[in-house]
């Protein structure tokens, strides 16, 4: 196999590993699953990632990636010149901590709260985890807001995978709307990156 290959499923985080793949030339085919449908693709991607989660990406050495954040980091390794993480030390800095925050902190909340009675919770302890993990979520973007100055992009004028993950997870709960009153800097970092033509054309299919 010459080629990456992504598994992805619509409107996930996979998108942003879709755009960094593009965005860094790299040659790559997507996979496009209903993951949580029981079935040989969701067979398949288990037997690849035992979270079951996407995205996954599969090496052209055959090694798997199952983390956003190691594959955006790979990328760069193998791109550099796409720019995905930034080259001087301060930035990176801001960087890492950035883009931990929202694989650790910001995913999560999802991961806990999309489908809590699948942790054999009753309807109102499900209902009580979803709300917690979205109050939670919503605080951890109110505190990144205050760590960013866009111009354009979150961390300056170059475009950087966090920026990547903005456009993405800014249409995910609580919702751009929310993110106009609540965190307009994380929002325009967002909307930066979206102008940008590989990138609205992976959020557009992943509407
Ligand atoms: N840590 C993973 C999280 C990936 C993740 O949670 N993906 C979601 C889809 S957007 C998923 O697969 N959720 C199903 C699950 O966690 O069971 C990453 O950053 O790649």
């Amino acid at each position: 196999m010459s080629e990456y290959e992504l598994i992805a499923s619509k409107g996930c985080g996979s998108a942003v590993i879709e755009m960094a793949l593009a965005l860094a030339g790299l040659p790559h085919r997507v996979t496009m699953i209903p993951y949580l449908e029981p079935g040989l693709e969701r067979d398949r991607l288990l037997s690849l990632n035992p979270l079951g989660q996407v995205p996954t990406l599969i090496l052209p050495n055959g090694n798997v990636m199952t983390e956003s954040a190691a594959m955006l980091l790979h990328i760069h390794d193998v791109a550099p010149q796409a720019g995905l993480v930034p080259s001087d030390v301060d930035s990176r800095a801001a960087f890492f901590n950035l883009m931990i925050v929202l694989v650790a902190a910001i995913y999560p909340t999802f991961t806990f709260g999309d489908d809590p009675k699948q942790f054999g919770l009753d309807d109102a302890a499900a209902s009580a985890l979803r709300a917690e993990s979205d109050a939670r979520r919503n605080r951890i973007w109110q505190s990144i807001e205050t760590l960013i100055s866009p111009s354009p992009y979150a961390l300056g004028p170059q475009l950087t995978a966090v920026d990547l993950y903005l456009a993405v997870m800014s249409a995910w709960r609580p919702g751009r709307a929310w993110f106009a009153q609540n965190c307009p800097k994380l929002l325009s970092a967002a909307e930066a990156a979206a102008k940008i033509p590989a990138v609205s054309r992976i959020l557009e299919r992943n509407a």
